[in-house]
């Protein structure tokens, strides 16, 4: 979000009064949070990993099945790594997904030379479309054999939705989904990129609805699945780090690191445009000498401008998030929508 000016400050109609009361001329500015969806997207879950733990109310820090090993800590061949608790690191307002390279065993016996961090909310939250989206980093400085992913699954597999997995070794990114064919075997509609993976955050998204999905990098389109193979069904959240077998690492891979994830949230369409106060900021370019304006539903990101307050609203676009109270001002000029998502699953 960038401020338009140095003024700026949580909506709420009687502080806008007095701001209003203070400023000269008609042109102001309103920025929603910049990652918020189009106001139609409702926030219903999401864990911005702001306290010094993860919240085992949202998460479990195992598989949600047995894998290979009978463990619930190793999901299977492909895996060098056992899920272990204590790379579950909470703090600074990230996750921190970590990999180690160390000894441990599982209860059989069996020794296991890497470690992963994992958490995944089967049976504490489900859902069945919506729009979901982390913030990421990816250990790329770590060198080979990492294989963090953000992915969801049903009871049983397929269907899988990846909505971010990365393979270090040889700097594979994936997006896309797993189902069953209807001659019963396992199909995917995905793609897969192999250029130098990204440094730094960015943000990984889905948007599902019935018959599509769309993958996002940085808001961005990265790949639209249509098609009655699109799962219908409550699926759940899985972040996890790990090690890969096919490609493992070698001396020179960096140990700890971390798979680090600064927020997961997941909106619900609403027909409605969503009021949430709560999510607003507003800043002034220049401002209106003595005009009260009560602004009372938002969301999404974006700006609008104000030049007259005759209590019309001269022109929304895209079913825009702005409207006005009973002193309201007059939006002349509005522009919301975060680019290149889509206003919902009737455009499909
Ligand atoms: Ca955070």
């Amino acid at each position: 979000m960038t401020p338009q000016s140095n003024t700026r400050i949580a909506i709420g109609c009687r502080s806008i009064r007095l701001l209003l009361l203070g400023v000269a001329l008609a042109t102001f500015v309103i920025s929603g949070r910049a990652n918020t969806p189009s106001s139609h997207w409702r926030l219903i879950w999401h864990d911005e990993f702001d306290g010094d733990s993860i919240d085992e109310t949202k998460w479990t820090t195992t598989l949600a099945w047995a894998g290979d090993d009978g463990s619930w800590r190793h999901h299977n061949s492909n895996y060098l790594s056992y899920i272990m608790d204590d790379d579950v690191v909470v703090s600074d307002g990230t996750l921190k997904l970590q990999t180690q390279r160390r000894d441990v065993m599982n209860p059989m016996g069996r020794v296991y030379h890497y470690t992963e961090g994992m958490i995944q909310s089967k049976d504490k939250f489900w859902a069945t479309y919506g729009y979901y989206e982390i913030r990421a980093r990816v250990p790329v400085e770590a060198g080979r054999g990492m294989w963090p992913a953000f992915w969801t699954l049903s009871n049983g597999w397929p269907p899988e939705n990846d909505i971010g997995e990365w393979w270090t070794s040889n700097s594979r990114f994936h997006q896309g989904l797993a189902y069953r064919n209807d001659s019963g075997g396992i199909s995917w509609d995905d793609y897969n990129t192999y250029s130098p993976l990204p440094t730094g955050f960015h943000t990984y998204g889905m948007e599902w609805g019935p018959g599509y999905e769309v993958f996002y990098v940085d808001d961005v389109v990265a790949r639209t699945v249509t098609g009655s193979y699109v799962p219908n069904v409550p699926m759940y959240l899985i972040l996890n780090s790990g090690v890969e077998s096919a490609r493992p690492p070698d001396a020179s891979t960096v140990f700890p690191n971390s798979f680090e994830v600064d927020y997961v949230r997941v909106y619900e369409w609403s027909d409605d445009p969503v009021i949430d106060n709560t999510q607003l900021s507003l800043a002034f370019t220049t401002g209106p000498s003595s005009t009260r304006a009560t602004i009372y539903a938002w969301s999404g990101s974006g700006v609008a401008y104000f030049d007259d307050f005759d209590l019309s609203i001269v022109k929304q676009e895209n079913g825009a998030g702005v409207s006005r109270g009973s002193s309201g001002p007059t939006a002349s000029r509005y522009s919301a929508r975060r680019a290149n998502l889509s206003d919902g699953p009737p455009s499909y």
